[in-house]
């Protein structure tokens, strides 16, 4: 009997996660997302890039990182962080509306943040997708498209919400993948 509660837990646990290949991606892509008309084939071959380079392609990825700095206005410079992740002494932007913790998880293929699209025990406060962040690491990766979907149209609206870009930025510039920056869509899927 506890063999088969443990087979079962194993198999539902094994099911949750999965690794999808390039090609696959690009076409889940293709039809799930819509991007902003110009190069819009490169800047897939880019997203799909950042997901390879960060998560694997793994829809279960989950990695804590340290709390970053406020950028204090200065969106074209990488954040700094400071030592062993904790900051002393500067005083914090009085929008946050509740205490920082001490780091922030990625989540999912896209490698999104707690602290910005979704909501878990640890951070509660933006949840710019509406999401519980577990659902970001399940198999179906159709809330993580929509997601990055609601991303780019936040960044792409005729009338962007400034504090919103502010914190889409930041997590960007996060998990940016400097090596994707010049990705073609032509070499990178010419597997596909
Ligand atoms: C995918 O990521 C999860 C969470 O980090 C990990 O437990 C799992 O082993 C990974 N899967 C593979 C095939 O690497
Ligand atoms: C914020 O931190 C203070 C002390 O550091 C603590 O007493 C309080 O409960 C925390 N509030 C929340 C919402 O976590
Ligand atoms: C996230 O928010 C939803 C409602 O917006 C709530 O039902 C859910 O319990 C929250 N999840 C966590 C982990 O706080
Ligand atoms: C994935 O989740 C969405 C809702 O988020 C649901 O509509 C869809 O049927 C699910 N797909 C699969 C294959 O379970
Ligand atoms: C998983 C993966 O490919 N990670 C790489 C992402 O890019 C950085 C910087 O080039 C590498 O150090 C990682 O190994």
């Amino acid at each position: 009997m506890l063999a088969v509660v443990v087979v079962l837990f194993l198999v539902a646990g094994l099911s949750d996660s999965k690794i999808l290949s390039k090609c696959e991606l690009k076409q889940q892509l293709e039809t799930g997302l819509s991007l902003p008309s110009t190069n819009s084939a490169d800047m897939l071959a880019q997203i799909v890039c950042h997901v390879q380079n960060s998560s694997s392609f793994n829809t279960s990825a989950i990695k804590t990182i340290p709390e970053p700095e406020e950028p204090h206005g200065n969106h074209g410079s990488r954040h700094r962080r400071s030592p062993g992740g904790k900051k002393k002494g500067h005083p914090s932007s009085s929008e946050s509306v509740e205490n920082k913790s001490e780091v922030w998880t990625l989540y999912g293929l896209f490698q999104l943040s707690d602290h910005v699209v979704c909501n878990s025990t640890q951070s509660r406060a933006l949840n710019l997708c509406g999401l519980t962040c577990t659902k970001l690491i399940d198999d179906n990766i159709s809330d993580d498209i929509n997601c990055v979907q609601t991303l780019i149209n936040a960044v792409t609206a005729q009338i962007p919400d400034p504090n919103i870009v502010k914190h889409i930025r930041e997590m960007i510039s996060l998990i940016y993948q400097p090596e994707c920056n010049m990705v073609k869509a032509t070499s990178y899927f010419a597997d596909c």
